[in-house]
This record gives C-alpha cells, structure tokens and sequence, in this order.
C-alpha cells in the first residue's frame, strides 16, 4: 500500500489549504491515480486496522440495490448513519432538542454532544423497529444501490446497470463500454450525499479483469482504504461471476483532501512501517446477487492498531 501512503505524502506536502462545505477544512489537491495489482495481495490498509466487514456490508449493499440504512444497522455498520440522521433532524416531524450542525457542534461542545448521541440511539432504535419511519426517514435516496440496479429512464421503466455490464463483460469482453455511473445530474438533489465514486469502468485482458473508478472527492484518511477495499472486493466478485482472474484496480481521484481534524492521524500514519497484504476468502459458488456478508472474509491481515477520527457531516 505504498501508493497509499505517497498520495497521503504528496497532499501534505504540496496540497492547498482549502475551505469545504463541512466547515472543517483540509489540504488538497486535484487529480491523482493510484494502481493496485489485485494478483499482489488484496489492497486493505495495514498502517490502521480497517473493519473490512463495513467495507462487505456497505458493498453488498449497494449490489442488493438497497438504499436504506436498515440494512446496514442490521449488520452493526454505522458509517451512513449520520446522513440519514441529518434528513430526520431537519424534517417537519423532529421535535427534539435543535440539532442544527450537529456534526460540528457534536466535536466542540461536550454538553450538546450528549444530546447529540442520545438523539442518534434513538433514530437507529427508530429505523431497526419501526417500518414506516425507516421507509421514510433510513432511506438515503437515489444513492449508490439505487443508480447501479434501477437507473430511472425518461419512459418509466428502469435500467440495471451492475446486470446489463456483467453481461456486456461475459458476451463482449473487448468492448470499451463497460461502465457503471452513479452520477445522475437529475437525481442529485434526491440523494442525502452526491456520489463520491461517480462512475467506474471495467477492462477485459489476458483472461483478467482491472477496474478503473473515477472518484470526484476522497478524504483520504477515512473514506479513502474503504473506497480501494470496496472496489477491489468488487472487482474480485465480478471477476469471478464472469469467470475472469482479477487484474488492476486503478483509482482515479479528483480533489484528494485531508481534513484539517485528520493531520495527527496521518502523522501517526505516516511513521508505521508496512505490513504484508492479506488475502481475500469468499466462501461459497453463489452469484453476485445472493452473497450475504459472511460468505466473504480475509486471512492474514495484521495491522497497525486502528486510528480514530471524526467523520466530516
Ligand atoms: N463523509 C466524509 N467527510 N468522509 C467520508 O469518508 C465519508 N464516507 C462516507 C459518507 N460520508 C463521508 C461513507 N463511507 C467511515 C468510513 C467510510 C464511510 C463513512 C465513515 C468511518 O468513519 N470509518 C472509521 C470507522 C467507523 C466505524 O468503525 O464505525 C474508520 O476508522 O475507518
Ligand atoms: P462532498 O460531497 O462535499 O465532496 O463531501 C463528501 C465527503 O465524503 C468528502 O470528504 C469525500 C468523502 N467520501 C469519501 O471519501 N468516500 C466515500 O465513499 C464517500 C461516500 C464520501
């Protein structure tokens, strides 16, 4: 994970300082690649324990076409909670105390983030138990699962993108239209967090097949090792849904940034040594579309112990 650590290098050292809609602010700078050989070992971050079962849970996820959080909050996988948080809070039917900002709020005012923790149970107890309120307030929108598996047409119908590229990579693995986007300009004001991974796109050769996501914003220390993990888990599990060895994954990123509440974190980082890769283990002959998360885990993953960082809202 060395061109992990160089892009970190590279935005501390030579990024701008940047003002950005959280209000946190961070180091950036745009436009960078990162290239992982899938045949080397599988790409998760070893200077940091990173929960690989959240990666799992979140990709699965998205493949199911699922959009609520009920699903993820069924497996202990927190990490989309707050953005649905926010659509409740901000809703004509929240009447407790004023959750306004309550991201930033939550790290600078002890008092406030007591309440702010309360009220967070409270919603996940909500969306766990409650159908009616998770129909409304743990749906996420037209996100990520939604824009793979039921891309809205102008006709009514919809279209399966991960299905239609799947077969497009079986039957015509020379095409170079293998892509999946998650951008839909119309759908944007619909989705709780604009797609970070915008689109992506698959390549067949040599009996191998490489992934190549273009990501419009990363923050590299926390959304960054779950973003490499996530596709290279998905190029494994299309690779062999299409009989094909996993290739490359390549990671194109627009604004790679650093939040300024993340700069010891990295520093931390920084100063560990690398250990081996881990392999990936997925246990069963089933498809794509009917892995559930304990069909897929890893071996030999010795990490650094994990480092804790608030989350930008
Ligand atoms: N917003 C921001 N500002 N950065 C993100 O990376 C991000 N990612 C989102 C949604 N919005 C975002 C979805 N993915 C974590 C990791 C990925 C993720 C969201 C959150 C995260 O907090 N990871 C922690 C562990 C969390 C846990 O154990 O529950 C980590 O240390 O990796
Ligand atoms: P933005 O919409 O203002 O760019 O904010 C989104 C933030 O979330 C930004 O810091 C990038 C980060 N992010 C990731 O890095 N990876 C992800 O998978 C997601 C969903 C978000």
């Amino acid at each position: 994970m060395k061109q992990y650590h160089d892009l970190l290098e590279q935005v501390l050292n030579h990024g701008i300082s940047k003002g950005d809609r959280t209000g946190i602010g961070t180091i950036s700078s745009f436009g960078h690649q990162m290239r992982f050989d899938l045949q080397k070992g599988f790409p998760l971050v070893t200077t940091k324990r990173v929960p690989f079962g959240l990666i799992v849970s979140e990709l699965l996820w998205f493949i199911k076409g699922d959009t609520n959080i009920r699903y993820l909050l069924e497996h202990n996988n927190h990490i989309w909670d707050e953005w649905a948080f926010k659509n409740w809070v901000e809703s004509d039917e929240y009447t407790g105390p004023d959750m306004t900002d309550f991201g930033l709020r939550s790290l600078n005012d002890e008092e406030f983030n007591l309440d702010y923790k309360a009220e967070m149970k409270r919603f996940q107890e909500k969306v766990l138990t409650d159908d009616s309120f998770a129909l409304k307030y743990g749906d996420l929108g037209a996100v990520y699962g939604k824009q793979w598996r039921e891309w809205q047409k102008s006709t009514g119908d919809t279209i399966d993108q991960l299905k239609e590229v799947i077969a497009s990579i079986k039957h015509n693995p020379d095409s170079r239209r293998h892509i999946i986007s998650a951008w839909n300009p119309e759908d944007i004001p619909n989705m709780a967090l604009p797609p970070c991974h915008t689109m992506f796109q698959f390549y067949v050769g040599d009996g191998k097949l490489s992934c190549q996501l273009y990501q419009r914003s990363g923050d590299l220390f926390l959304g960054i090792p779950f973003n490499i993990a996530s596709y290279a888990l998905l190029t494994h599990l299309i690779a062999a849904e299409c009989g094909l060895k996993p290739g490359e994954f390549i990671h194109t990123i627009g604004d790679a940034h650093i939040y300024s509440n993340h700069l010891d974190q990295v520093n931390t980082q920084l100063s560990r040594s690398h250990k081996s890769l881990p392999t990936l283990r997925i246990d069963s002959g089933k498809s794509i579309f009917e892995l559930e998360p304990s069909d897929i885990s890893i071996d030999n993953y010795e990490p650094h112990p994990a480092i804790k960082a608030p989350v930008a809202v």
